[in-house]
């Protein structure tokens, strides 16, 4: 299966691993100033990106709004300084797929207007703009499911089945794609782990995630470094590598198309492993 990126082909009938970019401030700046540093975190941001690509990431997720509960919001003139300069580069000087991160009508609009490859929210285009923004660049979009909003979802998540009111939400998402001119052949599913589930929801949905995948719809997987992982190995965020490969695993055996990962290259190696056995017959 093939994803038309803009420009660009990217062939999903493998798992293709996608590399985490955030430019918030306190990723790519020191002080936490990022106009003053901004220069600084532009380069470092294109930096980071060209490494990853050097490592094997098939797209780059760039973005400029951090989701975490607690999270302060950021203005929309402030995602755009953020986003849209980090994505032009990217795709003009490094020739990469990339995906741009955002809720935001507005910047979907000005990050595809620069060369971004596929529209990733974690919203699934349900804010003010953003459906009518997302057909008009034609663009593969991401439909993330969510229980509540980034603020409050941790609290108290509740599902009569969690992999049934996961698919419902996202196929009424497809059907509001389909009425706004996205076509079946741009939509990308993701069950959102983390986001407003517990962990047995997390495990329960990537256990079945051959039902999402059943969909008919190419899936996405983000599970790199999530909170699942504290609380199955009560780990720092810095000390979650071995487990979210095992999870990365779990979801590409399951039918996962894109992993969204911070580790781009040890993501590479175990995939290639696992591709490796795959290639025999009768397993
Ligand atoms: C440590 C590091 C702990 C990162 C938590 C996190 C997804 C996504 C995010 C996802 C899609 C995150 C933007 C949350 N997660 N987009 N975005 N799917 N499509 N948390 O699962 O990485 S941000």
């Amino acid at each position: 299966m093939q994803l038309l990126c803009g420009t660009r082909r990217l062939d999903v009938s493998r798992p293709v691993v996608m590399g985490i970019l955030n430019t918030t401030p306190d990723s790519f700046s020191d002080g936490g100033n990022y106009y003053r540093d901004n220069r600084l975190a532009l380069d470092l941001a294109v930096q980071k990106g060209a490494q990853m690509l050097a490592e094997g990431a098939q797209v780059i997720d760039v973005g400029g709004e951090s989701t975490r509960p607690g999270a302060k919001p950021v203005s929309e003139q402030e995602e755009l300084d953020r986003v849209v300069p980090v994505v032009e580069i990217l795709v003009r000087e490094l020739g990469a797929i990339v995906s741009i991160d955002t809720s935001t009508a507005s910047v979907i609009r000005e990050s595809a207007a620069v060369g971004a490859g596929i529209i990733n929210d974690v919203r699934a285009l349900q804010r003010e703009g953003a459906l009518a923004a997302a057909a008009a660049s034609g663009l593969p979009v991401c439909l993330m499911h969510m229980q509540g909003e980034p603020g409050n979802m941790q609290e108290r998540p509740a599902y009569h089945d969690v992999v049934v009111e996961v698919k419902d939400f996202l196929l009424a998402r497809v059907d509001a794609c389909c009425v706004a001119g996205i076509s079946a052949e741009r939509i990308i599913l993701d069950p959102g782990f983390g986001f407003g589930k517990t962990l047995e929801h997390n495990l329960t949905l990537l256990a079945r995630l051959a039902e999402v995948q059943a969909l008919g719809y190419p899936v996405l997987a983000g599970l790199s470094r999530k909170s699942m992982l504290a609380a199955l190995l009560k780990r720092d965020v810095h000390e979650r590598l071995p487990g979210s490969l095992a999870l990365a695993l779990a979801a590409a055996e399951r039918g996962a198309a894109i992993i969204r990962v911070h580790d781009v290259a040890a993501t590479v190696d175990a995939l290639s492993v696992m591709a490796a056995i795959n290639q025999i017959k009768n397993n």
